[in-house]
């Protein structure tokens, strides 16, 4: 099942056979999930082109087929109102088999190391025994033009094992929209058998907080550069982390690295955890040559049995279930709202007379959202 063929977009220039990979086409927002392209999903183009029935996908998923992985993904991803009920039947019956991983989410400032962290420690995990799922979601740029996984990418390595999935999530839209289909991605992956999920998203704008929403733990990638190592970090960042993580600690940076770990771990020490009952911890790594990987390992494992002891794991999960459900209901009425054809036809002269000072801006709102209810009961 392995795509042949497939050259992803940050081959080497040159590639010569032997470079394949298991990467899986993701698709932008708005795509209605049907691929044009053969390339782009398998080189057997005859399966690839296959309908599947909802049996077809669940099946293929449970037995960890990556083809049918790939297809079902991109399935979830679709915005078109078909794919989405037969989304929604594949992911209720993949439900039971979902939540046995651990979800860890990286974020760091554009180049600090995350991609080639992820390879790092992907292998390392892989030669434990683990299968490993990476997902990465860019609020930045679209996948075609593709930064997260672009040229920069550094996991050619983990992107030709089979026991490795790598799968860009779509971006276009709300970063929500973007997230929610990272997250049923990430039920759909745990579904397949990958015991590990790395989501990987560059430390701008919100893409921290909605991360750390979806994953059982959150590390904050920094390199350690000249000055004061705590300028430039956004407040609230460090607050979400559960552990901070200098890296390219090599060469000459080791000793920079050691004494940014001082001054994170100071900062950290004086505020709320993250998660209840664990302090937030900093570790140097070098994810180039592997230095520090193991030790990060041996952390999440410590995470993971201290919070499942308390209660804390299990916790978290469900509170982020409830969330979830919430803000899709959420999301769901503001687009009925800003579609409906009455509110339409108004919205612009609203806001031109709220503008204008001619009518309150809450008058205004009561007015829309009465609009709104009346055209809900005809
Ligand atoms: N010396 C050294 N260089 C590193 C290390 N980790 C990453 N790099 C280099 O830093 C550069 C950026 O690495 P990436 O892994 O692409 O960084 P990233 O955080 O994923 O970047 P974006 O996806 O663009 O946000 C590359 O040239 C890497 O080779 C490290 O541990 N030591
Ligand atoms: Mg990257």
């Amino acid at each position: 099942m392995t795509p042949k063929k497939q050259k992803p977009e940050w081959a080497p220039v040159n590639p010569d056979e032997s470079f394949a990979s298991n990467v899986v086409g993701g698709v932008e927002g708005g795509h209605d999930g049907m691929s044009r392209n053969s390339d782009s999903i398998n080189a057997n183009a005859a399966q690839a082109r296959k309908s599947l029935n909802t049996e077809d996908y669940v099946k293929g998923v449970l037995n960890g087929d990556r083809t049918i992985l790939g297809r079902a993904i991109t399935l979830v991803e679709s915005n078109a109102q078909i794919h989405k009920e037969q989304a929604r039947e594949v992911l209720k019956q993949l439900l039971p088999h979902t939540g046995n991983s651990i979800r860890m989410g990286i974020s760091g400032v554009p180049g600090s190391g995350k991609s080639t962290f992820i390879e790092s420690l992907g292998i390392y995990l892989i030669e434990k025994g683990f299968r490993v799922a990476v997902l990465a979601i860019d609020p930045s740029s679209s996948i075609k033009k593709g930064s997260i996984l672009g040229d920069k990418t550094r996991m050619e390595k983990l992107s030709r094992n089979q026991n490795s999935f790598i799968r860009p999530s779509p971006s276009g839209g709300t970063l929500g929209g973007v997230a929610g289909k990272t997250r049923e991605t990430m039920l759909v992956c745990e579904a397949a058998g990958y015991d590990v999920l790395l989501i990987e998203t560059v430390g701008i704008g919100q893409s921290e907080i909605t991360v750390r929403s979806m994953v059982d733990f959150f590390l904050l990638m920094q390199i350690a550069g000249a000055g004061d190592e705590l300028q430039g970090i956004k407040k609230g960042v460090m607050e979400i982390a559960d552990a901070v993580l200098i890296n390219k600690a090599d060469g000459d940076n080791k000793s920079r690295a050691e004494a940014a770990k001082q001054d994170f771990a100071m900062a950290l020490h004086y505020q709320e955890p993250a998660t209840e009952g664990w302090e937030a911890r900093v570790q140097t790594c070098s994810a180039l040559t592997g230095g520090g990987i193991a030790e990060i390992w041996d952390m999440v494992e410590e995470f993971q049995k201290v919070t499942n002891a308390s209660g804390v794991f299990g916790r978290r999960r469900r509170l982020q279930a409830r969330d979830w459900m919430n803000s899709l209901v959420q999301e769901q009425l503001k687009n009925l709202f800003l579609h409906d054809p009455e509110v339409e036809k108004v919205m612009r002269k609203m806001e031109d007379d709220v503008m204008a000072g001619n009518i309150p801006p809450a008058a205004a709102a009561d007015y829309l959202l009465k609009l709104f209810e009346n055209s809900l009961k005809k």
